[in-house]
């Protein structure tokens, strides 16, 4: 489509009509743990980066490749360089986010991983969840319209047939920076009305929110929060099938979205 021949710039809302109708060619996934990440590697035999895209000593990681028409770029936030442990939670998250964005240009950002799910709300060990909406768990601010900027709730980028067609549940879901959660946080949750729990999600969605980049959620529950196993025990005992599950649900989600624009999903 040509620009408006009086000189005028295309408007944000005509430039997003337009990108709703072209096929989507690059794909950013933002995922936080190495675990979660490798199968994809392997899988789709990304490649990572010699010349990081990244500021010289950020741990942050880009691996990419092509799958099809699609351009795919994997960013893992890293390691910590003190701990030697996954960058995750909420800042890193939003950092790469944020400089994906700017370095990348994606149409579509997937942020997947692992989750914690509510057995009282329908989730099951090993479920993967295609998020209907996000908000924050840990960011209590009783001011108001502070509280509501706290909770940062937002619908994700709308995508019925691709939920259909793949058979996915889904659900909304609670961020927050720890892996437990304390009396307050699960007030929050239960106000959120969420069904899984991260520590990524909402951080994702503020950054992408940001410029427009449509987003969607992928996350597979490895511990059931209100089961009867602790949290971290269930955690590690799962994570390395929960990480298979996703691993394939995320080819069949690359394998329907190739060839296809945003408002077919
Ligand atoms: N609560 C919060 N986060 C997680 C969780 C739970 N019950 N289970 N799995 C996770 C995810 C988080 O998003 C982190 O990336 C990682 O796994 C746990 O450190």
């Amino acid at each position: 489509m040509a620009p408006p021949e009086d000189g005028t710039e295309f408007t944000e809302e005509v430039k997003a009509a337009e990108a709703e109708k072209k096929p989507i060619s690059t794909i950013v996934f933002v995922i936080a743990m190495q675990s979660e990440a490798l199968p994809l590697v392997n899988r789709f035999q990304l490649t990572e980066d010699p010349d990081s895209l990244f500021p010289k000593g950020c741990p942050w990681v880009r691996y990419h490749g092509t799958y099809e028409d699609l351009h795919i770029n994997l960013i893992w936030p890293g390691k910590d360089p003190v701990w030697g442990v996954d960058n995750v939670g909420t800042i890193s998250a939003s950092l790469v986010t944020y400089a994906s964005i700017q370095a990348l240009k994606p149409d579509l950002i997937v942020n997947a991983g692992t989750c914690g799910g509510f057995k009282a709300k329908g989730a099951c060990i090993r479920d993967v969840f295609l998020v209907s909406e996000v908000a924050f768990h840990d960011r209590r601010i009783p001011i108001p319209v502070f509280d509501q900027y706290g909770v940062g709730a937002r619908r994700t980028c709308s995508t019925p047939n691709l939920l259909q067609k793949l058979n996915l549940k889904s659900g909304k879901l609670s961020t927050g920076d720890s892996l437990d959660m304390s009396p307050q946080d699960e007030a929050s949750i239960i106000a959120n009305d969420a069904t899984i729990k991260d520590m990524e999600g909402a951080a994702v969605a503020y950054a992408a929110g940001l410029f427009s980049v449509p987003t969607i959620f992928v996350k597979a529950v490895t511990d059931l929060v209100d089961g009867d196993k602790p949290t971290t025990e269930e955690f590690i005992e799962n994570l390395g099938a929960v990480t298979a599950a996703l691993d394939q649900t995320l080819a069949n989600i690359m394998d329907f979205i190739s060839g296809k624009c945003l408002s077919e999903l």
